[in-house]
């Protein structure tokens, strides 16, 4: 007899058939709050004290996608709410399950990504009183830094009124995480059925329009209309948006080239006549006027500094007020959502005349072609190199990307990460998710199963094999998901490159080292996946297209040389100068 089916629908029936009727509890309540809000998706990892919520919640219609590490789950929540405007929802049990959740929505909040962390967390008096209780730990108080809202939730009559503050603090403004933190007590608390009916409610106007003063749309509008050598500078806000079609608008009836950070990739397709993606540091040096749209001033653009030319002019559309003037002045500020701030612009636009020299756009498309044929040509150059290089394995995944370009691609690593967004063109909004505005390492397979989940579509992860190892475990989720996804690991052996030399000749590997000859499609096998290893380019092509095409989890371990890969990629030049000859 299998005792553990046989548990299990025990369990179930004890859930759909409850002992009291007419009684509810606080899991109960929470499970129906979320879904009045339209929540359809959690990502988390239970035990005590959320095992029952995440059953409930389940019954309730919301998909529950078990984890093996709350970051991983936190991510996939992030993604999720990156992907639909709405928030994502992780839990997590209290102390250390918390703790590893809130780095997940700690990086939303940075990222601007809507999504609300739920933990359950042990009853209050013994943690006040510091008694030594079961996983006690204060959590509100250290959450409160890290994110855009915290509350805690004691009674379970006050769990709507908390599930539709937290969507709002989630979704309104800049979007970013929200910590909501519900006891052992509450989440056990019991209601009669009736009067938690009353409870609940349909929230008027979750996510309400922002529009832009009609005196700042003007200013902007002039100073666009009076420069010379315009750029619009497209950010990951504009992206989650999803303000694709004005943006079309925008640059097509203006015929001003237009500049994608790297999640903004895609909502304007890279090889449109007018992306002056490849010319980043004319821009700086040249553009008279820059309009920001959904991108901050922040080191990803040097914080205005460096190469920019100290007269360049900035539009900057954001609708968090607190962003402007933060490293450069702004002198045209237009504070909106950026829906309403284009629409402003683009019903004004069409009363004024550009002023634009027709010579930058030419200027720009000519730098573009040229460092086009660079790119091109360096493709070629190691088409066919042996062992592979980075360059070597993207001339193969570059053309298989491009021509499926509804599968959203998910890239994280330093060499894999820089390599590959400059190698791989995107053409349709939201289908890059990388390390964004922390570079970190570790939300690849969370961003896979969040991508999967939220839109329902194919998803590529290209990895490097230290970033992989971060999450690489929740592969195993992919698969008992069975979600269209496929992992590409570059293995070079180690953090940028597997030719660190430890300098005390102890035998330890060095800093930077992992494992050239891993077999990580091994891993793939354990979890029933389709799996590949490939050493050439042709098999790599054909094994990523077979793989796409099946629409199943698969995982590619691409066997690259040991020294491809410089440190930290192309941002070494923010490493600290050491004095010493050091050999990463
Ligand atoms: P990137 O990394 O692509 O440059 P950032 O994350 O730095 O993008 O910037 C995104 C910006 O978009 C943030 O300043 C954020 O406040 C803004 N933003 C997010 N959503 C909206 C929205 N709906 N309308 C206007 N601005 C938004
Ligand atoms: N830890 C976290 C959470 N984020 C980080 N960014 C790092 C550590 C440091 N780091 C980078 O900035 S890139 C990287 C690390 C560990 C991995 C680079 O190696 P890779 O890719 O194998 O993923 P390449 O192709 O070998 O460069
Ligand atoms: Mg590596």
């Amino acid at each position: 007899m299998d005792t553990s089916n046989s548990a299990a629908s025990a369990n179930k029936a004890t859930l759909q058939t409850p002992k009291y009727p007419n009684q509810v509890t606080g899991m109960y309540i929470l499970a129906r709050a979320l879904r009045m809000v339209g929540i359809t998706n959690m990502y988390g990892l239970v035990g005590i004290p959320v095992t029952d919520f995440a059953y409930i919640a389940q019954e309730q219609g919301i998909r529950f996608a078990g984890f093996h590490h709350e970051q991983n789950a936190g991510m996939a929540a992030a993604t999720h709410g990156y992907l639909t405007k709405t928030p994502g929802v992780l839990l997590t049990v209290s102390s250390l399950g918390f703790l590893n959740g809130l780095t997940a929505t700690a990086n939303a909040t940075v990222n601007c990504y809507p999504m609300i962390q739920i933990s359950g967390s042990s009853e209050r008096e013994p943690i006040d009183l510091g008694q030594g209780t079961y996983e006690g730990l204060d959590q509100l108080s250290i959450a409160k830094p890290l994110v855009k809202a915290a509350y805690r939730v004691n009674k379970p009559e006050d769990i709507p009124t908390a599930v539709v503050r937290a969507y709002r603090a989630a979704i309104s403004g800049r979007p970013g995480g929200v910590y909501l933190d519900i006891t052992t007590p509450c989440l056990g608390a019991i209601m009669n059925m009736a009067d938690a009916e009353k409870l609940f409610y349909k929230p008027v106007d979750l996510v309400p329009a922002m529009v832009p003063s009609e005196e700042s749309v003007k200013r902007a509008v002039e100073l666009i209309s009076s420069a010379k050598k315009p750029v619009f500078l497209i950010g990951k806000g504009a992206a989650y948006a999803q303000v694709e079609n004005k943006v079309k608008q925008l640059v097509e009836s203006t015929g001003i080239p237009f500049y994608p950070m790297s999640m903004a990739k895609g909502l304007m397709p890279d090889n449109h006549p007018l992306s002056a993606i490849s010319c980043r540091s004319t821009i700086m040096q040249q553009a008279d006027v820059v309009v920001l749209i959904g991108a901050r001033l922040n080191w990803l653009l040097s914080r205005g500094h460096g190469k920019w030319n100290s007269d360049t002019k900035f539009v900057q559309l954001d609708i968090d007020p607190q962003e402007i003037d933060i490293n450069r002045p702004i002198a045209a500020p237009v504070i909106g959502d950026l829906d309403s701030s284009l629409t402003a612009i683009l019903s004004q636009l069409g009363n004024h005349k550009t002023s634009m020299d027709p010579a930058w756009v030419t200027q720009l498309q000519a730098e573009t072609k040229v460092k086009k044929a660079k790119l091109d040509e360096r493709l070629q150059q190691n088409a066919s190199t042996q062992p592979m290089n980075h360059w070597t394995a993207l001339s193969a995944i570059k053309p298989v990307l491009e021509s499926n370009p509804d599968v959203i691609l998910v890239n994280e690593g330093a060499n894999t990460l820089d390599d590959t967004r400059d190698a791989v063109n995107m053409s349709q909004p939201r289908h890059r998710i990388d390390c964004a505005t922390w570079a970190i390492m570790g939300m690849g397979m969370g961003s896979c199963i969040g991508a999967a989940m939220a839109t329902g579509k194919s998803v590529v992860a290209v990895e490097g094999d230290s970033a992989f190892g971060f999450s690489g475990m929740e592969f195993s989720t992919i698969c008992r998901f069975k979600l269209p996804v496929t992992v590409v690991i570059f293995n070079n052996g180690g953090i940028y490159n597997g030719i660190g030399v430890n300098m005390s000749n102890d035998g330890d590997p060095a800093p930077t080292t992992l494992d050239v000859n891993a077999r990580f499609d091994k891993i793939g096998d354990a979890f029933g996946a389709q799996t590949y290893y490939v050493t050439n380019p042709a098999d790599l092509k054909n094994a990523l297209s077979e793989a796409i095409a099946s629409k199943k989890p698969c995982l590619i371990d691409v066997q690259l040389a040991a020294d491809s890969g410089k440190e930290s990629g192309h941002i070494g030049y923010l490493n600290p100068a050491s004095l010493q000859n050091i050999t990463v």
